[in-house]
């Protein structure tokens, strides 16, 4: 299977490598999804997510199974759009619109740019919008790829409740999060691993505590018990773990039908 998207930065055709937080710096402020971030995003989702590439190949297998006639699909915090592209090659049928929301300025500019060099026959519109903002209607399937873990935690349960009533019976939500473990030693030990993932993908000591400062409070993960309770509250049967990697996970989760 050829790669789901070139990964190269659509606005200059070039892979520029993330070394946003290689220099010392003297204060640290709080990460966002800004220009620069956006140039260096393809390098550096996949050297800092495990098992990044895998959450885009369940996606695509996901969306073919259930994707449903004349319905939409759903992108949510689409960054470059990589799921969208991961579900369009997945719809075989002309007749569904794939809606993909980011409310990065920088994001979306390159994620239209990207959508018009791949082309395809599944219509995709690209919004710059806040997804708590997103109408959710007619839905197959729903994408979270990394994106709830950045929603302030009191407004999560709203979020899913919104995506379970715009889903049709028998639609999917697709929840792909960095999780903390409840023992805390465990914990610990996932976390050497995710170190030790980014060292081995180039990444050095300071980088990886400077991003580390810059995303406390910006990224704050909740354990699976919390995600698979919540889901479960909300009122999706069955929730399928389908991917983990260290302490990453991707939950299918399903509107009963
Ligand atoms: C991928 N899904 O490549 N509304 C809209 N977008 C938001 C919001 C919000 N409230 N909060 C954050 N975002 C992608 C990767 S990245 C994950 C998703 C990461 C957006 C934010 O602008 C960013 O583009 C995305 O969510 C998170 O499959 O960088 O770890």
């Amino acid at each position: 299977m050829p790669p789901l998207y070139a990964l190269v930065d659509p606005m200059t055709e070039k892979n520029r490598p993330d070394t946003l937080y290689r220099a010392p710096r003297d204060e640290i402020s709080p990460f966002v999804f800004d220009e620069q971030v956006a140039d260096v995003f393809p390098d550096m989702i996949q050297r800092s997510v495990p098992g990044y590439h895998a959450t885009l190949s369940v996606i695509s297998t996901v969306t073919a199974e259930y994707v449903q006639p004349h319905s939409r699909l759903y992108d949510l915090g689409c960054s470059l759009g990589a799921a969208t592209l991961a579900m369009r090659r997945a719809v075989r049928s002309d007749d569904c619109e794939i809606i993909a929301v980011d409310n990065s300025a920088a994001m979306v500019q390159r994620c239209r740019k990207l959508m018009a060099r791949e082309g395809g026959a599944v219509p995709v519109r690209v919004l710059e919008q806040d997804i708590l903002e997103t109408a959710i209607e007619n839905a197959a399937v729903v994408i979270l790829n990394y994106t709830l873990q950045f929603i302030p935690a009191a407004q999560r349960a709203d979020l899913l409740s919104r995506i379970h009533a715009g889903l049709l019976p028998g639609g999917v939500l697709m929840l792909s999060e960095k999780i903390v473990l409840e023992d805390e030693q465990e914990n610990a030990t996932m976390n050497v691993l995710h170190r030790r993932f980014k060292r081995l993908n180039g990444y050095d000591d300071l980088e990886i505590a400077q991003k580390r400062a810059a995303l406390e409070n910006v990224l704050v993960p909740e354990t699976l018990a919390v995600h698979r309770a919540r889901l479960k509250s909300t009122g999706f049967a069955p929730v399928l773990p389908c991917l983990q990697f260290l302490n990453f996970i991707t939950l299918m989760a399903r509107k009963p039908g």
